[in-house]
């Protein structure tokens, strides 16, 4: 009896070290590091997945449809590009020249109550996204970005929720060249940023946790790390004056790859852990944008800073959160 146990027990012991001789670093590796990402490569077509079909100002103004698609990888895996967009309401506009005149003076009158939890408490918020944002608060959905590609507007957004307030952020720089991060007829790429503020007190800032979920365009992926989050600071792109490049894009943009991550789907309640997300990064406002949806309105958003992650270029879906235990004032 006494033998059988003892040689169970030796045989179970090389068994074990046979294991962790056969593929430690592969089991180490899935255990401590976040998932790698999925590539594709190349452009494809997409269709209009935004709240306007065309301006009808007649105000002169640089507009793109919002588009989506879907690239297919390797693996057969397929990817919404740039991103998913949610099939709720549109926020108000505070700044619209496309559909409306520009500044929108009775724009606070518009505003109408997302209730999240009936005993919370009332807050508004202001939010300017280059180019696409979807607001989601204590896990609900607020309110989406009307324009989601260009030109750029500026919304207000109200909802009633009981603290601890979690705010959550889905931001996204859209493309015109669908799954290359790449935009107009001159394969700029294009640079994300987003700011709110809430009445409060929250506002975008270096508190917030972000993490990306689509890097575009990419010459080799292998420039990612994923040790520290999904971290694309290593990737080659260039800041130029009239359109940032990348080195794939100028040589032939079908070569352009994407790296993509499964965005969890429970990444906006309030229980979701962001502990491998990392600090999100403030740009100056003349980082981001000029334009007047922003400018003209700045003072709406305080103190707040412009947030993103470590990469304003090439990081294309932004996921951003913050908890608020309760309000700043
Ligand atoms: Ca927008
Ligand atoms: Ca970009």
């Amino acid at each position: 009896m006494r033998t059988t146990i003892g040689i169970g027990l030796v045989l179970a012991l090389m068994v074990a070290l046979l294991e962790l001789g056969g593929v430690p670093g592969e089991v180490a590796a899935v255990a401590s590091q976040p998932q790698r990402g999925t590539v594709t490569t190349g452009e494809v077509s997409g269709t209009n997945c935004g709240v306007v079909a065309a301006c009808t100002s007649g105000l002169k103004v640089n507009f793109n449809q919002q588009t989506c698609g879907t690239v297919t990888a390797a693996d057969g895996s397929r990817w919404a590009v740039p991103a998913a967009v949610h099939a709720g309401p549109a926020a108000v506009d505070v700044y619209n020249d496309c559909t409306g005149p520009g500044d929108i003076p009775d724009y606070m009158s518009q505003v109408k109550t997302v209730v999240v939890d009936p005993d919370g408490v009332e807050v508004t918020g202001h939010v300017f996204a280059d180019n696409y944002y979807e607001l989601y608060v204590n896990g609900t959905f607020i309110a989406k970005d009307g324009m989601g590609m260009t030109p750029f507007n500026s919304t207000v957004v109200r909802f009633r929720a009981k603290y601890p307030i979690t705010y959550a952020i889905k931001a996204v720089d859209w493309e015109t060249h669908l799954g290359i991060g790449l935009e107009y007829d001159r394969y700029n790429v294009g640079d994300g940023g987003v700011i709110a503020h809430f009445s409060d007190g929250t506002i975008t800032g270096p508190q917030w946790k972000v993490e990306t979920f689509y890097i575009a365009p990419l010459g080799d992926p292998g420039c990612v790390t994923t040790t520290s989050g999904h971290d694309s600071t290593a990737c080659q792109a260039e800041k130029r004056q009239g359109g940032n490049k990348a080195p794939c894009g100028l040589a032939d943009p079908k070569t352009c790859s994407a790296l993509h991550f499964a965005i969890p789907g429970n990444w906006a309640a309030p229980g979701f852990n962001d502990a491998s997300w990392v600090r999100a990064t403030v740009y100056p406002a003349s980082d981001v944008t000029a334009t007047p949806g922003y400018v003209r309105h700045a003072k709406l958003f305080g103190p707040a800073e412009f947030i993103w992650t470590r990469n304003l270029l090439l990081d294309n879906v932004v996921l951003a959160r913050h908890t608020v235990p309760a309000p700043a004032r």
